[in-house]
């Protein structure tokens, strides 16, 4: 079972919730009075109040006639870092004046977790996400977002693309705010999978493909498998001495990195599919 947030139309002003089971139809949840996607995700029992809801009569409309929005409120975005091998490798051959801080943080207890997007700034499946116009070296960062209620609990699991400018990141560690947290550098959506296991979750793919005129000019796979922590570890120390009276979204890291000779440039698309949720497809612009 799948959420996300939508409009029917360019005129239509207002977010609706949606269901969908079958990929190709969306229920529209706000026609059994469903108003927002945080008093759903707060519940005890989600699964079973979406059964329920299911059994209502409610308008059934085709996918391809909406218009997605990202399926954020107003949950801040956060992201951890380092949390695959290849994660770790990829920044430690970028920046050899820090490279010992991320060959630390991939075997210490506490991770990395970083600040990553205000809800608002959020950029929805098809909107553009941004490179710097002060970067050289600009890639793609598709991840698993863990989807979390106020008490820190992982009630479902969306797609991110945290955007990273290699370069900035690369000079010194502390420009990590500016490599990552700048206008459209954060994506997520189209869909919150709701009711899957860590367990069930760990044996999903992450594919990216970036293209370029139409054709591909990079494709990398990983698995969520590999990421070195625990789902609620990662949960528990964002919630530590913090609190998401929201909830909160959290990107868990990348495992697929682009060769050292690659970046984005404008008007590339950055398509990227996780198989138990879906796909997050944006085009590249400078921003
Ligand atoms: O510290 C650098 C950022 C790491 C990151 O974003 C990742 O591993 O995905
Ligand atoms: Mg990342």
């Amino acid at each position: 079972m799948k959420l996300c947030r939508f409009k029917t139309g360019p005129a239509c002003h207002h977010a609706r919730i949606g269901l969908t089971t079958d990929d190709a139809t969306v229920l529209d949840l706000s026609a059994a009075g469903v108003k927002s996607l945080t008093a759903l995700l707060e519940g005890d029992n989600l699964v079973a109040v979406l059964q329920a809801l299911m059994t209502l009569p409610m308008p059934r409309l085709p996918l391809a006639e909406v218009t997605l929005l990202a399926p954020v409120e107003q949950q801040e975005v956060w992201a951890a870092g380092v949390t695959y091998l290849r994660s770790k490798k990829a920044r430690m051959d970028e920046s050899e004046f820090s490279a010992s801080a991320y060959d630390r943080v991939y075997d210490a207890e506490r991770p990395e977790i970083f600040f990553k997007s205000l809800p608002e700034k959020v950029v929805a499946t098809g909107g553009d996400v941004g490179i710097r116009k002060d970067a050289k070296w600009n890639v793609p960062e598709p991840e698993l977002a863990l989807v979390c209620n106020s008490r820190g609990k992982v009630v479902g699991h969306t797609i991110g693309n945290d955007m990273s400018s290699r370069d900035i990141e690369g000079e010194n560690l502390l420009y990590l705010p500016q490599a990552k947290t700048y206008l459209k550098s954060c994506a997520v959506g189209p869909f919150i999978t709701v009711g899957a296991s860590e367990a069930e979750a760990r044996g999903w793919t992450i594919g990216v493909e970036i293209l370029r005129g139409g054709q591909a000019v990079f494709s990398g796979e990983t698995s969520v498998g590999q990421i070195k922590r625990t789902f609620d570890s990662l949960a528990e120390f964002l919630f530590r001495s913090q609190s998401f009276p929201h909830g909160a979204v959290l990107l868990t890291g990348t495992g697929v990195v682009p060769p050292d000779n690659f970046t984005l440039a404008a008007g590339d698309r950055v398509r990227i599919r996780i198989s138990g949720i879906g796909t997050l497809e944006n085009p590249v612009a400078v921003v």
